[in-house]
């Protein structure tokens, strides 16, 4: 995970990042600093609160960390999160460095989406699915994203998105799973000190993000970046298996969707289906010459296979001179 950037440049930097997900660093001791290696991976991206470089720094600004969005300017605990959930495209990587350690606590604390999902396919695949349902979460308030904790990119893959303050609102069903989702991520959440000059860099898509309470002038400096096409950061992970389909049995109600389907004869009864794919049986009356084009690609059978549909709709096509035998010489 640690990359020393100095010796090794940013190709190995953006390699383990590709990779795993996360990097730590060392030798960044200021704004400028910071705003290099941002420069040298990609596009850095402006916040609410940087300044004309991109970079943030966040110190505890007594009162304006008191205000709903602003906890980052608090010395308060910053529970695991994504950085800037509530628009519809979260930068894609997000880049910190300390400029000044806390006296007590202050921690950084990270987490890989994908152990939390994939540890959730095992322990709860209910509360996986529940909150990978589309427009379960508006993240932002009013004017946020509409989005869900897990979203099915392509391909089987995952992007994770959260946060769990006054600025997300969970639909039922995913509130009822967040007990569960914060257990997880507990279970998967690694905590480190970040002594001055000390950084990481994570892919905000897949890794979530926080810090403990702390007390004294801690300093850290923050860029959000969009990283260069070459470096191939995936904007998704994997997860190790595929969430295993819902157990009907013991879904509840509101995850049941019933939809009715009817047959080209107007029945929804499968049994009432004209054309039937039982090779004992004869059709139950004579198929119509599109029926027996249908029941000879139901009964792709060797010609000497005993198949009663197949009969019927051969002999259906003959009569309506589709059909010539072979006359054998
Ligand atoms: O203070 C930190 O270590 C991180 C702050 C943060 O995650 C934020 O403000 O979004
Ligand atoms: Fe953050």
């Amino acid at each position: 995970m640690y990359v020393d950037i100095h010796r090794h440049g940013t190709e190995t930097l953006a390699a383990t990042l590709a990779s795993g997900g996360i990097a730590t660093f060392d030798g960044i001791s200021d704004q400028a600093g910071l705003a290099r290696l941002g420069n040298s991976l990609g596009v850095i991206v402006a916040h609410r609160d940087s300044g004309t470089d991109g970079v943030t720094t966040l110190a505890d600004l007594g009162q304006v960390g008191t205000q709903p969005g602003y906890a980052g300017f608090s010395n308060r605990a910053l529970p695991a999160h994504t950085d800037r959930s509530g628009v519809a495209r979260p930068p894609h990587l997000l880049m910190v460095a300390c400029g000044h350690e806390a006296a007590t606590g202050g921690e950084c604390i990270a987490i890989d989406g994908k152990a939390v999902y994939d540890d959730l396919t095992k322990s709860a695949p209910d509360a996986l699915r529940a909150l990978s349902h589309p427009r379960s979460v508006l993240f932002g308030g009013a004017a946020g994203y509409l989005g869900s904790v897990f979203e099915h990119t392509t391909s089987g893959r995952v992007r994770i998105r959260f946060r769990l303050d006054e600025l997300a609102q969970y639909a039922p069903e995913a509130l009822h799973w967040l007990p569960t989702l914060v257990e997880a991520i507990e279970r998967h959440t690694m905590a480190f000190t970040l002594p001055a000059g000390h950084g990481y860099v994570i892919n905000n898509h897949r890794f979530l993000h926080g810090r403990r309470a702390f007390t004294g002038s801690r300093i850290i400096y923050r860029i959000s970046v969009d990283p260069f096409n070459r470096y191939r950061i995936p904007t998704d992970f994997a997860p190790t298996r595929p969430l295993p389909a819902a157990d009907h049995a013991n879904s509840c109600e509101s995850d049941t969707v019933r939809v009715r389907i009817a047959f080209e004869n107007g029945s929804d009864d499968p049994n009432h289906y004209p054309y039937y794919d039982d090779c004992e049986r004869e059709p139950h009356s004579t198929p119509t010459v599109s029926e027996a084009h249908q029941l000879m690609q139901i009964h792709l059978h060797p010609d000497d296979r005993p198949c009663r549909q197949r009969r019927a709709a051969l002999r259906v096509l003959e009569q309506a001179g589709h059909l010539r035998r072979r006359v054998p010489n």
